[in-house]
């Protein structure tokens, strides 16, 4: 089908190679690619600390690769369905450490976990600088 929509969601703090993979990735499964990024509140709330990069300067930063067409700030997880329906997304594309997290959204679009990419990780990068002195 022409002109399928997919949507994915993360904090993408610290960008790496594993976001930029999931991100290629997603973008081949359809025609646009549309990314909520979340909010700083919301990561406080999900791990206990704020993002090193503002959610500002995530925005920015997701919204100026070529694989993406359009971002916003994702609120909250429970919101998912409600975002999908208001971008219009065909497909939903989360990594697998998130495997059947978001099933629930199933009646209103496709939702596809991809396998993350071994060996790097936002912690493990804010652990390794950190260790730098
Ligand atoms: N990712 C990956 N490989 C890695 C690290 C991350 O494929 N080595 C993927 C994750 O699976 C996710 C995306 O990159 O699909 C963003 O990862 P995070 O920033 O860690 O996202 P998260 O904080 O889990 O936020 O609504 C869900 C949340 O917003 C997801």
């Amino acid at each position: 089908m022409s002109n399928r929509t997919v949507i994915t969601f993360g904090t993408f703090d610290v960008f790496h190679v594993g976001h930029v993979r999931v991100l290629q990735r997603a973008a081949a499964l359809g025609d646009r690619l549309v990314v909520g990024v979340s909010a700083d509140a919301l990561n406080v709330a999900k791990k206990g600390r704020p993002p090193v990069f503002n959610q500002d300067e995530r925005l920015e930063i997701i919204s100026a690769l070529k694989v993406v067409d359009e971002v916003f700030v994702e609120e909250s997880l429970e919101l998912k369905r409600d975002y999908i329906i208001e971008h219009g997304a065909d497909v939903l594309v989360m990594g697998d450490d998130w495997a059947g997290k978001f099933d629930w959204v199933g009646d209103v679009c496709e939702v596809v976990y991809l396998p993350r990419t071994p060996s790097v990780s936002t912690t493990g990068l804010i652990e390794h600088i950190a260790s730098l002195g």
